[in-house]
């Protein structure tokens, strides 16, 4: 093998490696005027979501099914990492009007 085609295969193999590999996104919802911008998302599996909460209340993110509870204080940020796929409601504990959804997909 030429050190060329060797370069080549390696190139391959590399690129192979990066595509099949599933990258972790960090997906960022805001807390202001007492909602979650925005209020519905579509996730992975893995994925991060990052609640900031630019209001001037404190909130929290709480999953309806009890995965999660965070509470995010004023200019604060918290994140939790999804673990299983499915539909995911959720609502702050002080405002009950205040809701959201993540979709979890694979
Ligand atoms: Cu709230």
């Amino acid at each position: 093998m030429t050190r060329a085609t060797c370069r080549q295969m390696l190139g391959a193999l590399i690129l192979v490696v990066t595509t099949g590999v599933a990258r972790a996104d960090t997906i960022q919802v805001k807390m202001e005027k007492l909602g979650f911008v925005p209020a519905e998302i579509t996730a992975h599996v893995g994925d991060t979501i990052e609640w900031v909460n630019s209001d001037f209340v404190a909130h929290t993110a709480t999953a309806r099914d009890g995965s999660w509870d965070v509470l995010i204080p004023v200019n604060a940020k918290k994140t939790v990492i999804l673990k299983t796929e499915g539909t995911v409601d959720y609502y702050c504990k002080f405002h009950p009007n205040m809701t959201g959804r993540i979709l979890v997909i694979k």
